[in-house]
């Protein structure tokens, strides 16, 4: 009987919150409201055409770079991005993301964190691969902790061989 009472006590009073009044809404029609944006900027670029500039009005993640995968065998992936950053609060970090047997892994420069106001700095990452392992995807990724402008350039993923007993 208690717990009778109690549900139709919780029915009413859940009733009584749904009823509520939209104050605000996004008919997503268009894409003002997206953020990050991307674009292209040649003025601002250290290599070729143009560097990607990307303007977030909160924090966010963004893949800057999709490379497919290759083997490794006792190889270090080492990715390496200029990064310039103008944002008003926050810094930027380089992000490896590496997709194997459907799990996702990262590595992130940590050490190597951009902002809020820094000219091109290289930065870099490591990812360490065992004997026979194979990354099925590689997504570079620039972690925004903050908003503000932030351009990307001359990315690079490189394969380092590891030193084997005899050569160290
Ligand atoms: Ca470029």
């Amino acid at each position: 009987m208690l717990l009778r009472v109690f549900a139709l006590v919780l029915m009413l009073f859940i009733n009584t919150v749904t009823a509520a009044e939209s104050i605000s809404r996004n008919a997503c029609d268009g894409v003002d409201c997206v953020s990050p944006v991307v674009v292209l900027d040649s003025a601002t670029k250290v290599e070729g055409e143009n560097s990607l500039k990307i303007v977030a009005v909160a924090p966010c993640r963004v893949t800057v770079g999709r490379f497919s995968g290759t083997d490794f065998d006792n190889f270090t992936l080492k990715t390496t991005a200029k990064i310039k950053a103008e944002l008003e609060t926050g810094v930027v970090v380089l992000e490896t993301l590496v997709k194997s047997k459907g799990g996702f892994y990262f590595s992130r420069a940590m050490d190597q964190q951009i902002g809020p106001k820094t000219q091109w700095q290289k930065v870099f990452t490591r990812f360490f691969f065992k004997e026979k392992e194979r990354p099925d995807e590689i997504f570079v990724n620039l972690i925004i902790e903050g908003n503000g402008t932030v351009w990307v350039d001359d990315i690079n993923i490189e394969k380092e061989k590891l030193p084997t007993m005899s050569e160290k």
